[in-house]
């Protein structure tokens, strides 16, 4: 692991070279972030490093800290060890990567001023706080001719970086089998999300993003995170959740069924063969949009197998049928950030791929590329917002679908990453086990 970290900052350094080569710095300070204050309160919301620092390095819990990095030079860490009685003090920073930093503490943020470089006229700062840095004197704050360079660099992973969203890919395999567990043997959807979290030692907070534990028709609300406390019979349960190693996410969805619903196992089945189906179409140079309307493909088939429409496929396809029983995109960039950045710019100066006018809620419009790592998430539910205006219509099998809504919907999501002569499927090594070994399949 440490050969391949230093890999990955000397990519990072090497990124950071040419942006201030070609906008004219001659150093970066990056700020870790701070915890924000809830208004009118003094308890403060869970602290989030800002992204773009822990590209550097996976110093994640250490808010009002800063990386100095000044072309060809070993990179700075300055970092803020509050002392006194009142709070747990920071752990000591530690693990192989701290040797490639210059490493020093302050402890009065009072002091903020003093321990940065005095002359910031050549230099770029980035962070989120900017208000308190706009009288230092730093060339710029925030430049999004700089912003964009950094986060189309972060479309492109390091091996670094894909080993830990393997590992992260890993740990959430374990709090998925605890969680599915919870479900067979009838825990409500807060025990299951409990299960969750206890499997793996996880808080709340430290969760990429909250878990989605929804059990039958509850399936259906795309984001749904509402637990209901109470146990009852629950026939069917989606779980879309996560874990993170060294800042980098995994997002994994899985569906499952009891007992004698066979027809709804089958329906799993096949959302299932989709994700698998799309992930195999994926070529370099191919628009990620094509695999958007490989799934559709794949609904629309679903559609006819499991008659919901008495229309051909052909109709259903053409007149976007689909999109009444699949309306989200098929995945997203992933990695320091769960819906990862750079989806929708196209080169180092940053230049916009407009949304897609088809598929306005696809949140990555880029040709696909060697490194990188996104998900597929193909799914298909009964949404009774999108068919209310079609009640009635014959077109539909309404008695099928209405057995399905109770069920909710379906969802199977995994990351890959491209890599020149394959593209690795990081979720299903762990997942593999999961599913021969289930109720499923
Ligand atoms: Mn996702």
């Amino acid at each position: 692991m440490r050969e391949l970290y230093q890999e990955h900052l000397s990519k990072v350094l090497n990124t950071f070279d040419k942006l201030m080569q070609k906008y004219e710095y001659e150093q970066t300070i990056i700020y870790s972030g701070e915890a924000k204050t809830i208004y009118l309160d003094d308890n403060k919301y869970p602290y989030k490093v800002y992204t773009n620092f822990k590209y550097f390095a996976p110093i994640l819990n250490n808010p009002h800290s800063f990386i100095i990095y000044k072309i060809g030079e070993k990179p700075k860490l300055v970092l803020f060890q509050k002392v006194d009685y009142w709070d747990s003090q920071p752990r000591p920073i530690e693990g192989e990567w701290t040797e490639f930093f210059e490493i020093s503490y302050y402890s009065k943020l009072e002091d903020i001023k003093k321990i940065l470089p005095s002359n910031l006229q050549k230099t770029c700062f980035l962070g989120e706080e900017i208000k308190k840095f706009e009288e230092f004197g730093f060339k710029s704050l925030n430049d999004l001719k700089v912003i964009n360079y950094i986060h189309f660099s972060r479309s492109f992973k390091s091996e670094y970086e894909i080993s830990c969203m393997r590992k992260a890919n890993k740990i959430a395999s374990i709090a998925h089998i605890a969680a599915q567990n919870a479900f067979f043997e009838g825990k409500s959807e807060l025990q299951t999300h409990l299960a969750y979290l206890s499997a793996i030692d996880y808080t709340d907070s430290d969760l990429p993003y909250q878990n989605i534990v929804a059990f039958d028709e509850a399936s259906a609300i795309l984001h749904y995170v509402d637990y209901k406390k109470e146990s009852y019979y629950s026939k069917s349960f989606l779980l879309d959740a996560g874990a993170s190693y060294n800042g980098y996410h995994a997002d994994v969805t899985r569906t499952f069924a009891k007992e004698n619903h066979n027809e709804f196992k089958d329906l799993i089945k096949e959302v299932d063969k989709s994700t698998l189906n799309i992930i195999s179409k994926i070529k370099v140079g191919m628009n990620y949009e094509e695999l958007q309307e490989q799934m559709h493909k794949d609904v629309a088939k679903m559609i006819v197998d499991f008659k919901l429409m008495n229309i051909s496929y052909d109709e259903i396809y053409e007149k976007e049928y689909t999109k009444l029983f699949s309306p989200a995109g098929v995945g997203h960039y992933i990695g320091l950030q769960v819906h990862d950045i750079g989806n929708f710019i196209s080169d180092f100066n940053g230049s916009v791929i407009p949304k897609s006018q088809k598929h306005p809620f696809l949140r990555l419009r880029r040709d696909i590329e060697v490194g990188n790592v996104f998900t597929i998430e193909p799914g298909i539910y009964i949404i009774d917002q999108l068919l209310k205006e079609h009640y009635g219509n014959k077109k539909f099998n309404w008695d099928n679908i209405n057995k399905l809504k109770s069920f909710g919907g379906v969802r199977v999501e995994d990351s890959v990453v491209i890599k020149e002569n394959e593209v690795e499927n990081l979720t299903r090594p762990y997942f593999k086990e999961i599913d021969e070994s289930s109720h499923i399949i």
